[in-house]
């Protein structure tokens, strides 16, 4: 059931109405129609979602995001490509990714495509680590081939790293703005144990990453 919650709309599904739109012979059936692709977050009850990320993707999985309070969540995004004559199988991963519109977020080249190219029945996921540093709380969106999903709500998924400072290098450079947040005001950024404080346990977050860069 949990798994169920469909975030992002499905505005058609190859079935009737996709079958009068088929033309086998127009080549541009073979393309994604973005108004038969839809796209499935099942952390979308229960608050926002908070992923560790770091340049050399060392950082979280996507099922190791965090609530605000601590407790793991699944944040794996699954992503089904259709167009009016079908599924898209075997789309290129490097045409598909997630574009996170809160400032601050810093990617690596290719750092947030999908996982994989869009297997037999269309379908790809976001659920290995990204590359990239920065932070963001703000929404983000799944982008084909530079256009976002119609329809699709924006996902409440936000990232923080290591790499404080978004220059896409885990450093000493780091490591300042790290210590203001753990001796003085709570800052999300350096909540790298996502749990809503500072404190001893975000330390291990950094330390292991330190000299991480962009691959
Ligand atoms: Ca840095
Ligand atoms: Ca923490």
């Amino acid at each position: 059931m949990w798994r169920s919650v469909l975030v992002a709309m499905l505005l058609a599904v190859p079935g009737s109405a996709a079958v009068a739109d088929c033309d086998p012979n127009d080549p541009v059936t073979g393309l994604p129609d973005l108004s038969y692709s839809f796209v499935v977050w099942s952390a979308a009850l229960g608050g926002s979602a908070t992923l560790l990320v770091v340049p050399d993707g060392t950082g979280a999985a996507f099922g190791g995001a965090r609530r605000p309070g601590g407790a793991v969540v699944d944040a794996t995004i699954e992503l089904t490509i259709g167009g009016p004559c079908g599924v898209i199988a075997h789309f290129p991963r490097e045409d598909i990714w997630l574009e996170v519109l809160g400032g601050g977020f810093v990617a690596c080249a290719g750092g947030t495509i999908a996982d994989a190219d869009t297997d037999v029945n269309g379908v790809t996921h976001w659920s290995q680590p990204l590359r990239a540093g920065g932070h963001s709380q703000g929404p983000c969106t799944i982008v084909i081939m530079g256009a976002p999903v119609p329809g699709m709500p924006a996902l409440d998924l936000h990232f923080n790293s290591p790499d404080l400072n978004g220059d896409r290098v885990v450093s000493l450079a780091d490591v300042p703005l790290f210590a203001a947040a753990f001796n003085g005001a709570y800052a999300f950024a350096a909540d790298l144990h996502a749990d809503g404080a500072v404190d001893l346990s975000d330390i291990p977050m950094l330390a292991r990453s330190l000299g991480a860069v962009c691959p």
